[in-house]
């Protein structure tokens, strides 16, 4: 995995936080930042992986049932189709904006690690109360439990609650568990830095959530099954 080169050096992509989108995500973000976080260290965020590796892995059965031409991503017509069967409502725009903000390769379609994005997303949005039709439920709750899990990870690492992730942040949370032992700053600096994608020092959630699908092995068990020939 070590050897992927990627592909970010163009300025306009620095600019991804522009988005109305990725505002609104950054201000739930300080919402439940302010409500305050359940987790009481960063060692109590690594004893959940297993848990949350499960839970998103299960998704991989949802995404195949929205995935009609199953080719392996879900395309614009797919992810429109998958809103009115989980009845959640969304404009012409914000769906535009929501693929388009998880379509990380920009392919235009969407992969699993990236519809799992979405999901993450979607439901936080959903609470939006701007949102005429939100719903409390996306009827996924197994997968709701573990975006609340991950939303409390967040925000207990966001000390200052900006809804961003800082490094110093990243590195407080480890320093605290750790008793400073020197490994664990160097750690904290890799597991930033693989965070931070366009490299601006700060993570959003959604950074952190595409984090996670790496993390938790996403990626490999897309990348055995797209390899796999019949
Ligand atoms: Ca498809
Ligand atoms: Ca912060
Ligand atoms: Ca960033």
């Amino acid at each position: 995995m070590g050897n992927i080169v990627r592909k970010k050096e163009s300025p306009e992509k620095v600019c991804i936080l522009e988005t109305k989108l990725e505002a609104k995500v950054v201000e739930t973000m300080k919402q439940r930042a302010a409500a305050g976080s359940s987790m009481k260290s960063f060692n109590s965020i690594i004893l959940k992986f297993p848990k949350i590796d499960e839970s998103l892995r299960n998704c991989k059965v949802t995404f195949e049932q929205f995935d009609e031409d199953s080719n392996g991503s879900i395309d614009h017509e797919e992810l429109k189709k998958c809103f009115l069967k989980l009845e959640i409502q969304f404009t012409e725009e914000e769906i535009k904006d929501l693929f388009e903000a998880c379509d990380i390769n920009e392919d235009m379609g969407m992969k699993f690690n990236e519809f799992i994005v979405l999901l993450c997303l979607v439901y936080l949005l959903k609470d939006d109360p701007t949102v005429l039709h939100s719903k409390s439920s996306m009827g996924m709750p197994k997968l709701e439990a573990t975006i609340e899990t991950l939303v409390d990870a967040f925000v207990f690492l966001d000390k200052n609650k900006d809804g961003y992730v800082s490094k110093s942040e990243m590195v407080q949370a480890i320093n605290e568990t750790t008793s400073g032992e020197r490994s664990s700053g160097q750690i904290a600096m890799k597991r930033f830095e693989e965070m931070d994608w366009d490299k601006n020092g700060m993570v959003n959630f959604k950074e952190f959530l595409f984090a996670f699908t790496r993390w938790v092995g996403i990626d490999d068990i897309d990348d055995e099954e797209g390899e796999e020939e019949v």
